[in-house]
């Protein structure tokens, strides 16, 4: 944070954030975050670590809350904009946070559970004013500064907590590894509660004083109408978008194709990453954009950890190289080093690696070897000195439009249906999503229809964890051990 309020204080009069059709400075921004700060604060020194929810539309509103609840001491909790209410309440309890900013889009949303918590509840555009210039609290790198919900083995979802050192080292890596500078000018289309779009795009934008526009959700045609019309020479998006813009481009007139192109091919970088980059996709928009996509690795625990080359061959279907001050390896089921050219599972050490689970002591604890590696569940294989990803080690992870979805968080939502009497959740091959949700349900009762069913889960989990396609079956696969045999669940969904 101190970093980011240094990079600030250089470029006061430079634009840092568009959205909704205003451009903001760095000093309005530095302002603006006081004035939030101040109100958390309401007299106090320090947040001192407070938990701070907050839901707000992705734009300067956005930045100018989670910094406020930065500069005030607290720890930010991003929610999801996408989350019904019950998945809402989790986080919140979860967090224990005591204080939840909205905006007025999302303030009727979160009414009832702030009726239900009683916490403090601040509307944005509802503040008070501030009275006087007030002190805030000086920040070290060892404050925790951020929880990010992340959806794993366990049926519920972690907050994975970062301190503010974690984030500066996450931040200024990436600006030196992929050379940002205060004349760049990034378009963010990516959801805030998750790190590609907060840490590779928001805030790296803002630690090298450059501009970061916003749309608030993705649409391929508006992406399009921003960069056909602003200064945008650099972007960073999940491979689902990339699919999504190269669908749109080319369904549009030989001249309107030749005039995105050539907009296109002066940008200075275009990232992908979150999943793999097909490299159908790869090569379609190198044919588009003249850009080889720069594809990189990441993880919400590690931030960014493996990343090709800014300079130099970026390789198809390959991650690249671990990024300056992260060390990587590759180890096999003993934990032991695996040689190059061997299948193992990535484990990271670094400053950039996260410091706790909330409140789960027992999964941090299983999350880091004993000698303090980060065990991320990828497993990869080197070659000629560049990573490629095989696949993970757990079957229960599913990857969609770059989104981790827990197949156990959907199960036992699924299991509390009184109708379902059995079920598993696995994840299909799908070019566009990467993988896609799918459902096998054993029923009690057959008048209930699968598309009941979906009505039902959509009001209890986010829509992209919703199953796109289901099967019912009259008994699920077992091993021995009574295991739910997944893979023999997969071929169901093939095509027929
Ligand atoms: C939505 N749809 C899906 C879907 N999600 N279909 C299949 N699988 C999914 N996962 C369907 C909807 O039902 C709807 O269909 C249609 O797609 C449009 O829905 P939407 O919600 O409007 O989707 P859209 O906005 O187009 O979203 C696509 C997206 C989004 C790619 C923009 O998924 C997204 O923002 N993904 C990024 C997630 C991200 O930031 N991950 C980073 C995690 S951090 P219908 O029929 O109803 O119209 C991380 C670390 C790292 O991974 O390395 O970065
Ligand atoms: P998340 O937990 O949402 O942060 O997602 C992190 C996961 O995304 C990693 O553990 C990987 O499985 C996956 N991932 C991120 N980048 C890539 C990539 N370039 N290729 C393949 N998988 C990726």
């Amino acid at each position: 944070m101190q970093q980011l309020l240094h990079t600030t204080s250089r470029n006061q009069e430079q634009t840092a954030i568009i959205s909704n059709g205003q451009s903001y400075t760095y000093q309005q921004l530095l302002d603006a975050s006081e004035a939030l700060a101040s109100q958390l604060l309401g007299g106090a020194a320090d947040l001192n670590e407070a938990r701070v929810a907050f839901m707000v539309t992705p734009g300067f509103d956005y930045v100018r809350v989670q910094w406020g609840i930065w500069r005030a001491g607290g720890i930010a909790v991003p929610l999801a904009l996408s989350y019904p209410l019950p998945s809402l309440r989790y986080v919140i309890e979860d967090t224990g946070a005591q204080v939840v900013v909205a905006d007025e889009t999302y303030a009727a949303v979160l009414a009832t559970l702030a009726e239900e918590k009683g916490f403090r509840f601040i509307i944005l555009g509802q503040e008070e004013s501030r009275a006087s210039p007030i002190q805030l609290p000086q920040l070290d790198r060892s404050r925790r500064a951020m929880i990010l919900y992340t959806s794993g083995t366990t049926s519920l979802p972690k907050g994975v907590v970062t301190t503010h050192g974690n984030l500066e080292t996450q931040i200024s890596t990436l600006v030196d590894a992929w050379q940002w500078t205060s004349a760049d000018h990034t378009l963010c289309v990516l959801p805030l509660h998750h790190v590609h779009g907060i840490i590779n795009v928001v805030s790296c934008a803002l630690w090298a004083g450059a501009t970061v526009e916003f749309l608030p959700n993705f649409s391929a045609e508006a992406v399009f109408d921003v960069f056909m019309s602003s200064r945008v020479n650099v972007f960073m998006a999940v491979p689902t978008i990339y699919f999504k813009l190269i669908s749109y481009w080319e369904g549009l007139p030989a001249d309107e194709q030749q005039t995105i192109s050539e907009t296109l091919a002066g940008f200075r970088l275009m990232v992908s990453g979150s999943a793999a980059l097909p490299a159908s996709v790869m090569e379609k928009w190198k044919t588009i954009s003249d850009h080889t996509l720069l594809e990189r690795y990441g993880m919400t625990e590690i931030g960014m950890g493996i990343s090709n080359p800014y300079e130099g061959d970026r390789r198809v279907g390959y991650i690249g190289q671990p990024l300056p001050g992260v060390s990587v390896r590759l180890v096999d089921e003993e934990n032991v080093v695996v040689p190059e050219g061997q299948p193992g599972e990535i484990q990271v050490k670094g400053d950039n690696v996260f410091l706790e689970y909330w409140k789960r002591p027992e999964a941090t604890d299983k999350a880091f070897t004993p000698d303090g590696w980060f065990r991320t569940g990828d497993i990869a294989v080197v070659e000629e000195g560049y990573y490629r990803i095989l696949g993970r080690d757990s079957i229960d992870i599913i990857k969609s439009g770059g989104y981790k979805i827990s197949a156990l968080e959907i199960e036992e939502v699924l299991r509390t249906h009184p109708t379902i009497s059995d079920c598993s959740v696995v994840g299909i091959p799908n070019e566009e999503w990467g993988e896609l949700v799918a459902a096998v349900l054993v029923l009690k009762d057959d008048a209930v229809t699968t598309a009941d069913i979906n009505g039902w889960l959509r009001e209890r989990i986010p829509g992209y964890k919703l199953p796109r396609q289901y099967r019912v079956v009259e008994e699920l696969p077992r091993n021995a051990m009574g295991k739910v045999t997944k893979n023999d669940l997969k071929p169901l969904f093939q095509p027929a």
